[in-house]
């Protein structure tokens, strides 16, 4: 079956029906084949602007709901995620071209939150503080906030949805999503899979998940709407110096989940066939297009002469191919763009004294399909593309003698999110994991920068903008803090001493 009908297919199954994927203006492209896959009708902005009012009008309603009854509604979403996880992953596939194994990883990842999501739903506690006034109590509350908009990259297109579509369920909110445009197809499947939760649960309000289909004016609909008090974008710290500022503008809050250039240290002691599986899947799974891949390596002089040909190894033999034929292990970059990109860094990186093995573009025979064998670049120092975020597979190998200075290298970049260490030293990895040591928000010692739990919280320092998602009290930030204290005697003693009689 063509790749075109397959998907046609897909949703079909998934609940998106046939005549919302022609006619439309908004074409979409498998990065697999090159190839049409859909035409989507795009919204207005008035459009855009009426359905964030529905949202706000279902929120009003959702927010008198109790919480573990709003957990209810994310049990259900679980389950249909369970039902559909085969459809959904492979849709991912196509659309983004991730790997089997990635595509039903990031499915696997939506239940995960939803599971989480239950559990906290009875659990979104606040604290009782002990007051100063006698006959006095204090307490914290928290309450459901309003309107949540989710901008997301089209690199992890649902996952990302879900850790906040999720959190913010149970938290009382509604959802308004504006996919990657890139992304589409999988956000339609995600709505009509939703859409079968709430048929199946009690007291949803209409309008309470809702998903923009459109370009970046209509990202900018949301970004400025009065009735949205909390955005989480996903995307380049580009994206984020444009949203940042437009929420600051209006109070609203942001959760910034922006750029990584994440990179790893191997010690003398490091288990060096350990330290090779999780470098190879770190740098070159998803085709090096998380944002938690491993693109920066310190390698100690010890061990460089024994690691790096091992790495040059594993970058020549990888298989490079399509994820829906073949059981390739890197599958294609999302466009040409991305390809160009790629080879403009692999360039920049030879005029800085860079070695490059690999970054050759591998045909299947797609004119618009963009493979590439991932590139291992071994440079003389620090510079140049290396400080720079580029969307793929290239891995910068340098050099280093101390590590207090591969420390200093390691956070000397813009960004902030994701950072691992190889050793077996426990001083060395407790340095790795001090103030002194990693400035991300994620630091990991013996496994990759990558592949993050939804029990953590997820997110990053610096350039990467601050905000976090997913586990952990993550779901803080999608609620609001009242402080209450209540006076329960005959007196009105006021706080500091201060007296005020009249
Ligand atoms: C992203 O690339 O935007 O930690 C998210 C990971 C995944 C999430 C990545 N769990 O690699």
């Amino acid at each position: 079956m063509d790749i075109r009908s397959e998907t046609t297919e897909l949703l079909g199954r998934l609940g998106v029906r046939a005549d919302r994927l022609a006619g439309g203006d908004l074409v979409v492209r498998s990065p697999v084949t090159g190839e049409q896959i859909a035409a989507l009708k795009t919204i207005s902005a008035g459009d855009a602007a009426a359905m964030i009012e529905e949202a706000d009008a279902a929120f009003r309603a959702w927010r008198n709901v109790p919480a573990p009854k709003r957990g209810e509604l994310v049990r259900l979403l679980g389950e249909e995620l369970r039902a559909a996880k085969a459809d959904l992953g492979r849709l991912v596939s196509i659309e983004v071209g991730k790997i089997p194994s990635e595509g039903l990883g990031e499915v696997q990842e939506m239940i995960d939150i939803c599971d989480f999501a239950v559990g906290l739903s009875r659990q979104l506690y606040g604290l009782t503080i002990a007051t100063e006034r006698p006959g006095h109590r204090m307490m914290e509350t928290w309450h459901p906030l309003g309107v949540v908009g989710v901008i997301s990259a089209f690199n992890f297109p649902v996952a990302v949805w879900s850790w906040n579509a999720a959190l913010a369920l149970v938290c009382g909110n509604s959802v308004v999503w504006k996919p990657s445009e890139k992304t589409p197809l999988t956000a339609l499947a995600c709505q009509a899979i939703f859409a079968r939760a709430a048929e199946r649960a009690a007291d949803v309000p209409n309008g309470l998940v809702q998903v923009l289909i459109g370009d970046g004016a209509i990202g900018e609909v949301l970004v400025d709407h009065p009735k949205v008090p909390l955005v989480s974008a996903t995307g380049s710290t580009r994206m984020g110096r444009a949203v940042g500022p437009r929420l600051a503008k209006r109070f609203a809050r942001a959760i910034l989940e922006l750029g990584g250039n994440n990179a790893g240290i191997v010690c003398p002691s490091a288990d060096l066939d350990m330290a090779v599986r999780a470098i190879a899947f770190g740098a070159m799974g998803t085709a090096g297009q998380r944002c938690t891949t491993l693109r920066r390596l310190f390698v100690h002089d010890s061990v460089y002469d024994t690691l790096v040909p091992r790495l040059r190894k594993a970058y020549q033999s990888v298989s490079v191919g399509s994820p829906l034929e073949t059981s390739a292990l890197v599958g294609p970059l999302i466009d040409r763009v991305a390809f160009e990109g790629m080879q403009k860094a692999l360039d920049a990186a030879k005029a800085e004294g860079g070695t490059v093995t690999g970054g050759e573009r591998v045909d299947t025979g797609g004119a618009e399909a963009y493979y590439v064998r991932p590139a291992l670049v071994e440079m003389p120092k620090q510079t140049g593309p290396v400080l720079e975020e580029t969307f793929a597979p290239i891995l910068y190998v340098m050099k280093y003698s101390e590590l207090d200075q591969a420390i200093a290298e390691h956070n000397a970049v813009g960004a902030g999110l994701s950072s691992s260490i190889f050793t077996r030293d426990l001083m060395e990895s407790e340095r790795f994991l001090s103030a002194e040591g990693s400035d991300c928000g994620i630091a990991n010692v013996n496994i990759g920068t990558s592949g993050a739990e939804i029990g953590g919280a997820f997110g990053g320092e610096k350039e990467t903008g601050g905000g976090r998602e997913s586990g952990s009290d993550a779901w803080r930030a999608y609620m609001r803090r009242a402080t209450n204290t209540v006076n329960y005697s005959k007196a009105l003693p006021l706080a500091q001493g201060v007296s005020f009689d009249i």
